[in-house]
């Protein structure tokens, strides 16, 4: 039979009527994205054990509502392809291996389970279907953030550890573009903010999983370093990461997106912009990164987020620029100090 390239439609359930990039073989379409290395959404039938081909024959998928197992399956696919396309598209990397090769992303995976995860031994994605089964962990923030923890693993030579201060880098950078490819989606029923996983709303009372001008606000993560951060969950040392990048890109104080407040006494600062910040948060991992590479490291200070993320801004603009002067100020505003 013909293998062909189709484009499907989609009624996903946090992002509406989006298109679905599909492949028609035997008389079935398929969820396999043939434009970005053929990755395949796959049915994990709320076991942990296998995933099913999800199979359509008029390549119209998911109703809007949960109860429709196609429906989630919409989400994954269609964030898995604006995360490829902003990756390659934005920052010139093609997917996750940098070879073009698609993942799996395993939709339903096991059962009720409230969380999203990258397999990075097996090298698939995975999201769980929520309490109930009712809240699919499928929204594109944690979509595109998932796939992050991906292109991080492969693109800094050996990954970025998942402890201490480097797990909580590893996690901010996966905060950083699962927000930026919110925003370059630019959803109508999911337009970009510095919120994750706002869509999904898994305690049921409007609150987001984290806050990145402020997040402290969940009661648990940094949004200051100290000399604490590294002992803590890498999803709440994340934090001083992700404080950082809001800053860079949109300032301090009072901003379209929510008051960013710096730390202690620091100046404010004034953004230089996302697509800027995004640029330099790349190239920083990219050229720079190492598996240890921490806020703060007294033994190692050149082996620091601070000191790459400033070398990757002089790369890109220059030591002089108001850039490279941005990134001192954020990092200053999130007191990891030069
Ligand atoms: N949702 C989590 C994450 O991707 C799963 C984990 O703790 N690794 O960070
Ligand atoms: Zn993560
Ligand atoms: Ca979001």
């Amino acid at each position: 039979d013909a293998i062909m390239h189709v484009s499907g439609t989609g009624n996903s359930l946090y992002s509406g009527t989006v298109p679905v990039d599909t492949t028609l073989s035997g008389g079935s379409y398929t969820l396999t994205d043939p434009l970005r290395g053929n990755g395949v959404t796959c049915d994990g039938m709320n076991v942990k054990i296998k995933c099913d081909a999800m199979l359509d024959l008029n390549n119209i998928w998911g109703s809007g509502v949960q109860s429709n197992r196609q429906t989630a399956a919409v989400d994954v696919h269609f964030g898995v392809a604006q995360a490829y396309d902003y990756f390659k598209n934005v920052h010139g990397r093609s997917g996750i291996f940098g070879d073009g090769r698609g993942v799996p992303a395993r939709v339903h995976y096991g059962e009720a389970i409230s969380n999203a995860f990258w397999n990075g031994d097996h090298l698939y994605m995975m999201f769980g279907d929520g309490p109930g089964n009712s809240k699919p962990l499928v929204s594109l923030d944690v979509v595109a953030h998932e796939m992050s923890h991906g292109v991080t693993q492969f693109m800094v030579p050996g990954g970025l550890i998942y402890e201490s201060e480097s797990g909580g880098l590893n996690e901010a950078t996966s905060d950083i573009f699962g927000t930026m490819v919110e925003f370059q989606a630019n959803v109508a029923a999911d337009r970009g903010d510095y919120l994750i996983g706002e869509k999904i709303d898994l305690d049921g009372d409007g609150t987001p999983f984290r806050y990145m001008y402020n997040p402290a606000l969940d009661n648990v993560s940094h949004s200051c370093w100290s000399a604490g951060t590294k002992d803590v969950n890498t999803h709440f040392s994340s934090g001083v990461g992700n404080h950082f990048f809001f800053m860079l890109a949109e300032g301090s104080g009072a901003t379209a997106f929510g008051t960013s407040p710096v730390c202690g006494s620091a100046r404010p600062v004034t953004g230089i912009g996302r697509d800027k910040a995004a640029k330099i948060w790349f190239r920083a991992l990219d050229v720079y990164f190492t598996s240890t590479t921490s806020y703060v490291d007294p033994e190692n200070p050149d082996n620091t987020a601070r000191a790459y993320t400033l070398s990757a801004a002089a790369d890109l603009y220059g030591m002089c620029s108001r850039e490279y002067k941005a990134v001192q100020s954020a990092w200053n505003a999130v007191n990891v100090v030069g």
